[in-house]
């Protein structure tokens, strides 16, 4: 049955092992290599920012990024692959220091609007419906330094600017409760479908739900995903691992916690996500301790572990899992999932 899961990744997760405390520690690889190894890896699709698709496009006119997103596009169709959806990248400019939709001073917005409808023009001209809006700045330092109430009205509006920018255009929220922030206003998948109801068009917004952000929130990641599921508003996913509360680590998928990686995989599978294109999205980072010839494999070691937790779920005999929860036998439930786990289902 294997085999309705398509898998993408971003650029960015190819990257020179750089942190907040040293230097990069590998060679850079440009964009068109990184496209020429989706591949081999196993990946048919291609996450993009904004300037991901379009470099530099704060020095282009509007017509002239189209006309380069239009040149990406056949580059992705050489390679045989297909874009998953653009992100606006509105966390690196010196302009959006203190937030770019929440930003207080107004010019801001007005850069962060003008930018966002830019990442529907490449969204389009990539042949994808789908925004994802990871909001990085959109959040406090300090508690005084916005005001929550109109900080969510600001972000209603810049949600409704992309809607209006085009009739199908949709949006997935990527929820994440802190980092670069200390608070982001945003913080939950209950965070993002609330705020969808506020927009001009609530059936166009939806969630990315990313695993590790969802742990820093302190919820469980297929919880989550069978939150949205019940809204059928979770139109991707960026699985990864996460040790706990720390900085967003993005590790490999099932690294840290196998058993939470399959209850995302069962929560997917049962409910057919991929059936309507949807697809696995990865954000998974290798170590810095990776030498050049090995930082690639983070990625296919997730697809590789996705691939093996939906075998142990599908191979589990559910008419077994249904008695034991009829009878409330939760711990031979749980012993015969870590047995699965282990590779030891006997049933
Ligand atoms: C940040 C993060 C981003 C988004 C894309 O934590 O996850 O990579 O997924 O903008
Ligand atoms: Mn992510």
């Amino acid at each position: 049955m294997a085999g309705q899961f398509r898998f993408t990744f971003g650029p960015w997760n190819i990257h020179e092992g750089a942190d907040p405390f040293g230097p990069p520690v590998r060679e850079s690889i440009t964009f068109n290599v990184k496209l020429a190894m989706f591949k081999d890896l196993g990946f048919d699709g291609v996450q993009f920012h904004d300037d991901d698709a379009v470099p530099n496009l704060n020095d282009l006119t509007p017509a002239q990024v189209v006309n380069e997103a239009g040149k990406m596009a056949h580059t992705l169709r050489d390679h045989g692959l297909e874009a998953e959806f653009v992100a606006p990248r509105l966390w690196e400019d010196p302009r959006t220091i203190d937030g770019a939709y929440t930003a207080n001073d107004p010019k801001v917005r007005e850069y962060a609007h003008d930018r966002s409808r830019l990442s529907v023009d490449i969204a389009r001209a990539l042949d994808t419906d789908l925004i994802v809006l990871w909001l990085a700045r959109e959040g406090t330092y300090i508690r005084e330094a916005k005001d929550s109430k109109v900080a969510t009205e600001r972000l209603v509006e810049a949600i409704d600017c992309m809607l209006e920018a085009a009739p199908n255009i949709r949006i997935a929220i990527e929820p994440k409760p802190n980092e670069p922030m200390d608070h982001a206003f945003l913080p939950t998948t209950g965070h993002a479908l609330a705020i969808a109801a506020l927009t001009a068009d609530p059936d166009r917004v939806g969630v990315n739900i990313e695993s590790a952000h969802a742990i820093l929130a302190g919820m469980d990641p297929s919880d989550e995903m069978g939150f949205a599921l019940a809204f059928d508003k979770l139109w991707t996913v960026h699985l990864n691992d996460q040790n706990g509360l720390k900085f967003d680590q993005d590790k490999s998928f099932g690294s840290v916690d196998l058993r939470r990686a399959f209850n995302q995989v069962r929560i997917l599978d049962t409910h057919d996500y991929g059936k309507r294109g949807e697809w696995v999205g990865l954000d998974v980072k290798a170590m810095r301790t990776q030498k050049d010839e090995a930082a690639t494999l983070h990625l296919s070691n997730s697809r590789e572990i996705f691939l093996a937790l939906l075998e142990v779920s599908r191979n589990l005999n559910q008419d077994k899992i249904d008695e034991m929860i009829a009878e409330r036998d939760y711990e031979a439930l749980d012993r015969m999932i870590m047995l699965a786990l282990l590779g030891k289902n006997k049933e």
